[in-house]
């Protein structure tokens, strides 16, 4: 992902050239955010534009990328979890951050993630407009996953605490035999097919329970071992919690790029249409079979 120095500043620089660059600002950013998080794991005054509460890492990761990302050239909008409005840095390609996706991990010290997705089109735009997808993961060690466009696998990369960083897996996809699995919202709260669907995925003796609290540690898992997450519609909130623009495009793009699947519950999370930057949505990644016998499950409701 080194940044190409050739490209002319007077003229915008060819997709994979910005693309780079932010990736590249994104990984070697990893360590000053995880540096910066002891001393921040309070909660703030105020909400995020989803209502819910802050932690100060959240608005200091938020503020430290848009900083970066907003100076790349040929990056031309700027968003986050933690932002209510799009902010305009200059003209091109659009960047969606979630800055600390699972912060409310920050109190058990367990892990947390960034996660940027790369539009190529104005926001809010659609899971089809992604030109890269990728997240830093914040655990024993620090980890980045990134999926390219046209790519039919996903790179990892180790960051070092200097920010310099190395590939450890050039051409990663999910395993083929599922072993986890990790569903968000409260299970009284879960409709029926979904309980049902999942009885059946307990049932099996071969899945083991993966569920930490921080989707990119959940996702990870899957990732690594095959298998399923999923934070599904409920009862209470039809459309779930995660937010499509910030976590389920990107997610979905990466798992789908590593041979995997994705899904809120009837179609690829990538054809998912929601007009408001902070939308919500279902989200299912995973094997494309249990994503396949979830939207199954789930097509019996009405
Ligand atoms: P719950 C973190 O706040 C997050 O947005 C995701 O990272 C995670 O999957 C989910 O919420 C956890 O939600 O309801 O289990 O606390």
């Amino acid at each position: 992902m080194a940044t190409n120095k050739d490209s002319s500043p007077t003229e915008p620089a060819p997709t994979n050239t910005t693309v780079n660059a932010v990736l590249d600002t994104v990984a070697r950013s990893a360590p000053d955010i995880r540096n910066g998080l002891p001393g921040r794991r309070v909660a703030i005054e105020g909400t995020n534009p989803s209502g819910e509460s802050q932690k100060a890492a959240d608005v200091y990761a938020d503020e430290l990328l848009c900083e970066r990302i907003g100076e790349i050239p040929n990056v031309g909008e700027y968003a986050s979890e933690e932002r209510e409005s799009v902010v305009d840095v200059g003209s091109g390609l659009s960047v969606c951050v979630d800055p600390l996706d699972g912060s409310s991990n920050l109190e058990p010290n367990a892990a947390m993630g960034t996660i940027v997705a790369i539009y190529d089109a104005p926001l809010p735009a659609t899971g089809r407009d992604i030109v890269a997808a990728a997240y830093v993961l914040y655990g024993a060690t620090t980890t980045m996953i990134v999926a390219l466009e046209n790519k039919d696998t996903v790179a990892e990369y180790v960051i070092h605490p200097d920010g310099n960083y190395q590939i450890v897996q050039g051409e990663m996809t999910i395993p083929d035999g599922p072993s986890v699995y990790g569903f968000g919202g409260r299970v009284p709260y879960w409709v029926d097919e979904f309980k049902a669907y999942v009885e059946e995925i307990e049932s099996d003796p071969g899945m083991k329970l993966r569920y930490g609290g921080a989707m990119i540690g959940d996702v990870n898992q899957v990732l690594t071992y095959g298998g399923i997450f999923g934070y599904p519609t409920l009862t209470n909130a039809p459309e779930g919690k995660l937010r499509v623009q910030f976590e389920g495009y990107p997610v979905g793009y990466i798992l789908e790029t590593a041979g995997g699947a994705s899904s809120d519950g009837q179609q690829s999370l990538l054809d998912v249409e929601k007009d408001d930057l902070h939308a919500r949505t279902p989200v299912y990644v995973g094997n494309e079979s249990l994503i396949d016998d979830l939207e199954s499950a789930l097509a019996g409701r009405d």
